[in-house]
């Protein structure tokens, strides 16, 4: 909701910089987004919240208003924060918490454009819907990709961006945040892997599968697990603990601790299913795909037409038309959709790749002529999808998005390609119970949420926390951050640094044994992209199924601050895999008086 603009006249001359006030209500009231009600967070009275709509250049203002009976923060997810570091939403770190019946103002910079999204940053909030989609409308003179697309038609592509439509994927559970974590704790495992459903833009419904097809797609990397327990996935479509405290072991497992919802029980729901209109007077409609997702990978795609990727996590890239692609926490993917079938309703899949859990959901691209026939929703019979139920290819001919072949438009990494003057080695790990991530061996310590200052206001050469979770750089330098895989059995980590993208460089299988990139890249140049790298604000890790693995990621020092790099899978953010990075202690700002809570 755009309350009201106000160019700033004085400044007009120099940057015609404008303005852009939004409002953010939080409250803790009942809501039933997949048709079962239970407590949980709306924004405005909204689920997902409001969606914040900028022009590259504005300066955001958005107060957050804490109507909830605990403290919260709102992060801008992959926001430069450029000279606001105070208001990256992190308690602790950037700020206190604002506490029930407080306010706090976020003013931040609208400086690059593109799709990115907002959310909680305290504790599981964001499990308890506190989220919403933001878009930053380019500059007029930004050079865009789309001629390589349809040449003839660079306008058509340019109306539909002006128009993208958000489409937030999340997974959705029938317990709070707070009840998840307290069962994690009875419980000694990582129950939080199984959800009830999963939803599009807040809408959903729990979809129990006949046992037919949870069969037919377990994963054949889990059939000797339960071969050898003799279990199968529950009826939720879960991996039965008993299994999973196999695959993570733990001292503290308790099984019987679990109730029989946790994994076991599925009740269905009605719910409801969202509905894309699709403009049929229009070629062309750009969708900005985002993951609010609290645990899963998906796999997304829109049955009979292929998308067309022009940007990644709010940056344009070199399009590639796909038919699929995998969507991690935190992702953001613009897509284009072009509008030449028959007009009809054909599905939006989604489907978990998790192998903890076999859930998916559909919802609707609806051309617009067909509300009288297809009104009611439902998808034509002839719209045959691009990936089955498991998210696998539904036929041999599925192209996926592949991040290997994703090149930024312009090119961004600098050639040469630059040196690092610091490498960070990273060994991913669980710290003591297998829901206890860490990601160099200590999890992280949430009574930091509480830090009094928050680091933000302190002299940052005197900064300690417990477990040595803080690294530090110096302003415009280059870093290196590579994460090691330690040991056998973990998913993808969906890592995420607060305020830059970064170039992913290199990834490989085993052990990282050597002490530099430069060293490794003169080992196995295979294994490294120096001229093309993807630049992202999210890394994902290769997962460890049957051994180590590693990732290296490197970054331009150029907001001095204090910033999270953590995994952006919350239940592993919880359980501590999350660290600090003091980026630029020499070149410290001090927080404005106005600026501080
Ligand atoms: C917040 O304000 C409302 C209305 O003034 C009051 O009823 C409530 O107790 C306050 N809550 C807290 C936690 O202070
Ligand atoms: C495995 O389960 C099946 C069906 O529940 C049962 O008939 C069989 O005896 C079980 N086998 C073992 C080894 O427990
Ligand atoms: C396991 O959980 C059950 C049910 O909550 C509880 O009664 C039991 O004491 C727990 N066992 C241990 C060893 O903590
Ligand atoms: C929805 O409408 C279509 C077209 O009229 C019809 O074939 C279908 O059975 C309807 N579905 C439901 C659930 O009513
Ligand atoms: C999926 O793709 C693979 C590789 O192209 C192919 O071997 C397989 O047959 C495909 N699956 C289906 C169901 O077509
Ligand atoms: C990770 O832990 C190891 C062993 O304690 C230490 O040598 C290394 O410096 C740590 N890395 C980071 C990035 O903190
Ligand atoms: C809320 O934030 C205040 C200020 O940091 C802190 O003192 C308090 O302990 C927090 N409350 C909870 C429940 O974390
Ligand atoms: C933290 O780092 C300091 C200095 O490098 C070291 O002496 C200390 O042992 C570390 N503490 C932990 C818990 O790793
Ligand atoms: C990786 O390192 C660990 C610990 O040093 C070692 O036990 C393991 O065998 C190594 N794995 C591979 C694939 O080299
Ligand atoms: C940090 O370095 C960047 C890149 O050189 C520069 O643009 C920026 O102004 C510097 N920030 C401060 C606070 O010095
Ligand atoms: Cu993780």
């Amino acid at each position: 909701m755009r309350v009201f603009l106000r160019v700033s006249w004085l400044f007009l001359a120099a940057y015609a910089a404008a303005e852009s006030y939004y409002t953010l209500e939080l409250t803790w009231t009942k809501g039933s987004p997949d048709g079962f009600e239970r407590d949980m967070i709306l924004i405005n009275g909204q689920f997902p919240g409001p969606h914040i709509e900028l022009e590259q250049g504005d300066w955001a203002e958005i107060t957050v208003i804490n109507k909830m009976p605990f403290n919260t923060t709102i992060h801008s997810h992959g926001i430069h924060q450029t000279n606001t570091p105070w208001a990256d939403g992190v308690p602790g770190l950037s700020q206190r918490p604002i506490q029930p019946n407080d306010t706090f103002t976020y003013n931040w910079h609208a400086d690059t454009y593109g799709s990115y999204f907002y959310h909680a940053h305290s504790r599981g909030q964001l499990d308890d819907g506190c989220y919403g989609p933001i878009t930053i409308k380019p500059k007029a003179h930004v050079a865009k990709p789309f001629d390589k697309i349809a040449l003839d038609d660079v306008a058509s592509l340019e109306a539909a961006e002006a128009h993208a439509t958000p489409l937030i994927i999340s997974d959705w559970r029938h317990k709070t945040s707070s009840e998840s974590w307290e069962l994690e704790l009875a419980a000694g495992l990582e129950s939080a892997v199984c959800v009830d459903s999963l939803l599009v833009n807040g809408k959903g419904a729990v979809d129990c599968w006949p046992r037919e097809d949870l069969t037919k797609y377990t994963s054949p990397a889990l059939v000797p697990l339960l071969q050898h327990t003799n279990l199968s996935v529950t009826d939720k479509g879960c991996i039965p603990p008993e299994v999973l405290a196999v695959m993570l072991p733990s001292p503290d497992t308790n099984i019987t601790a679990l109730p029989p919802s946790a994994f076991d029980v599925c009740t269905p729901t009605r719910g409801s299913r969202e509905v894309i209109r699709a403009p049929c007077s229009k070629k062309w409609m750009a969708l900005d795909i985002i993951s609010s997702a609290s645990i899963g990978t998906y796999a997304v795609s829109i049955d009979k037409h292929p998308l067309w990727v022009y940007a990644v996590d709010g940056h344009y890239i070199e399009p590639l038309k796909v038919d699929a692609l995998t969507l991690a926490n935190g992702e953001r993917y613009s897509v284009f959709v072009q509008l030449d079938k028959p007009a009809s309703n054909y599905g939006i899949r989604i489907a978990s790749l998790a192998l903890a859990q076999l859930i998916d959901t559909t919802a609707v691209l609806s051309y617009e002529d067909t509300e009288q026939s297809y009104g009611n929703g439902s998808i034509t019979p002839s719209s045959q999808p691009s990936i089955n139920r498991a998210g696998g290819n539904a036929t041999s001919d599925v192209v996926f998005f592949d991040q290997a072949k994703m090149v930024s438009f312009p090119p961004q990494f600098p050639q040469p390609a630059p040196e690092a003057e610091q490498t960070f080695l990273f060994s991913l790990v669980t710290a003591g119970s297998s829901f206890r991530w860490a990601l160099n061996g200590t999890a992280y310590d949430h009574a930091i949420d509480d830090s009094e200052p928050p680091l933000m206001y302190r002299d940052p050469l005197a900064i300690t926390t417990p477990g040595n979770l803080t690294l530090a750089t110096k302003n415009n330098t280059w870093v290196d951050l590579i994460f090691h895989v330690a040991t056998v059995g973990q998913p993808p980590h969906p890592l995420h640094k607060h305020s830059n993208k970064a170039f992913l460089i290199g990834q490989g299988q085993g052990n990282f044994t050597w002490s530099s990139v430069a060293e490794a890249a003169a080992d196995t140049p295979e294994n490294f992209n120096l001229i093309t790298p993807p630049y992202r604000d999210g890394f994902v890790t290769p997962p460890s199924a049957t051994g180590p693995t590693w990732l290296a990621v490197r970054y331009h020092v150029v907001n001095p601050g204090p910033f999270l790099l953590h995994c952006h899978i919350q239940s592993h953010l919880d359980g501590g895999m999350s660290m600090i990075i003091l980026d630029g202690v020499d070149e410290w700002p001090e927080v404005p008086k106005k600026y501080m809570n």
